[in-house]
């Protein structure tokens, strides 16, 4: 929405980008296409600097990609804890409290298209196991409750809105049910939850996310359920080959917080311990899938030199920022006063977005089926000050080159106006060739003087940076931003670089 995706798409990022690969071309430096695969191994024994010519060439899955350019994800949590005023139900509670007075989906479409987000994941099932479509399953769903008179299917309205709107939409199943009572005989909930998977994944279109979160309550009689993940993997794989798989699956990590704010240093690959080595599938388009052993990876550092040394396995597995537009992720009226300033989710956004990552921000409807005022009002005026800020480019992109160096640092320049003032940077790497940076420094030049304003470590798909304003006065010779490669994991292919004044 706001700024590019990671991949050529303006002549600007193609004026860029091509001296680079050119240059890869001639100096043989990077592995072959051929040679670019979701994963490495890495044997015992390989030197480090093997091992980090290896992570440089790990790349995500065309379904990875398609994910990562939507940047912005709308989470809607809605259910009976909307109707109970609870985060969390115990799955005693009678349907006939679901009874949204005034429900409209295309209401929250409007806003979440409205504020530039590209998808939309509905909780069609919490842990409390009552489910938002009719299902075969269980009795326990908006077919037991007054809504409609028990033929209304939330999961139809708001995956019909956004298919009308343009937006992707995806599901969040918990695993976790507090009212199924098969949980804990796990092959018979797990043969009961593939039949919700599949119920969800056949009759609502196109599913483009299924999110799975660890949670893995007691049973009733303290019975613990063993989750059959690949089987479930497998199911999705089927019906839905495009979806991306979130949380305890290998296609897209869970950050590690619900505050929105990713880690400065965010790499999208990291080693992954497996459950069974043996049963990776080389060649298929999920070869994980079998062998991946699901686990939270919250540490502060997951993909640095040190952390990559050690690997038996490199894996491109991205990170999705989630985090609540209120202090709760159900609606509760006594939040009405507390959703997040629109400047609090600029802040969010330039940390979980403009950190590599994916931004999930959850909006959750009320008792009437419909997004509150107060949170409408926050988005509209967080888009508003991101498209004010990044509607004018401050440099000017089609003067952009490479410099020249021998055996230096790689650097890029883009060319200014006299008399600018920007406070912000963006800089893309395209990461269909993978994640490279290391290290990088930005400095403002003048003539052939330069100071430096700005340095970093990772920028993966997208790294936003914010600094004391910087100004080229009117009058000066030949004005530039100079990005300047200091350490990478192979050549850098940079797509983008961008400044820009922050919108007040
Ligand atoms: C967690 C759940 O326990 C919370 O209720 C919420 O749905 C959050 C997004 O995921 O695991």
């Amino acid at each position: 929405m706001h700024t590019r995706p990671c991949l050529f798409t303006s002549a600007f990022v193609i004026t860029l980008a091509l001296p680079v690969l050119w240059a890869m071309g001639q100096s043989g430096a990077v592995p072959p296409a051929s040679a670019h695969t979701r994963y490495v191994t890495i044997a015992l024994g390989e030197s480090l600097d093997a091992i980090v010519a290896k992570a440089g060439a790990v790349v995500p899955s065309a379904n990875q990609l398609a994910w990562q350019r939507r940047e912005f994800i709308a989470f809607a949590h809605f259910g009976m804890n909307t109707f109970t005023d609870r985060e969390w139900g115990d799955g005693k509670e009678s349907p006939a409290l679901f009874n949204p007075t005034d429900f409209d989906a295309r209401q929250w479409v409007r806003v979440f298209k409205d504020a530039g987000m590209k998808m939309l994941i509905l909780t069609a099932k919490h842990h409390d196991g009552f489910c938002l479509w009719p299902t075969a399953t269980t009795a326990h769903s908006v077919k037991s409750s007054p809504w409609r008179n028990g033929e209304g299917d939330v999961v139809a309205d708001v995956s019909r809105a956004c298919k009308e709107a343009g937006l992707a939409f995806g599901v969040y199943v918990s695993p976790w049910d507090r009212h199924e009572p098969s949980y804990g005989d796990s092959p018979r909930y797990n043969e009961f939850f593939r039949t919700q998977l599949r119920e969800l994944l056949t009759r609502y279109g196109e599913i483009a996310e299924v999110w799975f979160d660890g949670a893995n309550g007691e049973g009733p009689n303290g019975k613990r359920q063993v989750y059959d993940w690949p089987s479930y993997y497998r199911v999705i794989r089927e019906l839905q080959p495009n979806a991306v798989i979130f949380g305890m699956a290998p296609d897209v990590r869970w950050v590690g917080t619900e505050s929105g704010y990713g880690r400065e240093t965010e790499w999208s690959v990291i080693p992954l311990t497996l459950r069974d080595a043996a049963a990776i599938r080389k060649g298929s388009l999920h070869p994980l899938d079998d062998a991946f052993d699901p686990r939270d990876l919250t540490a502060p550092d997951l993909g640095s030199r040190e952390s990559i040394r050690a690997a038996s396995l490199l894996a491109w597995y991205p990170a999705e920022t989630d985090v609540s537009i209120r202090p709760g992720w159900f609606y509760h009226g006594a939040q009405d006063s507390k959703a997040k300033t629109p400047e609090k989710l600029v802040d969010i956004y330039f940390s979980s977005v403009g950190r590599n990552g994916v931004l999930l921000l959850n909006v959750p409807p009320d008792t009437r089926g419909r997004i509150s005022d107060a949170d409408a009002a926050s988005l509209t005026g967080m888009r508003a000050i991101l498209e004010r800020t990044f509607a004018a480019e401050v440099a000017d992109p089609s003067a952009t080159r490479t410099i020249p160096t021998t055996g230096g640092p790689i650097a890029f320049e883009v060319s200014l106006a006299n008399d600018s003032v920007f406070d912000v940077a963006m800089l893309q790497e395209d990461i269909r060739m993978g994640q490279r940076i290391e290290a990088f420094r930005l400095d403002a030049c003048i003539g052939e003087t330069c100071h430096e304003f700005a340095r970093g470590t990772t920028i993966g798909c997208k790294r936003l940076l914010r600094f004391p304003d910087v100004r080229i006065a009117a009058g000066q010779p030949r004005g530039r931003v100079r990005l300047t490669i200091e350490q990478s994991r192979g050549t850098p292919v940079v797509s983008a670089i961008g400044v820009y004044r922050m919108a007040r």
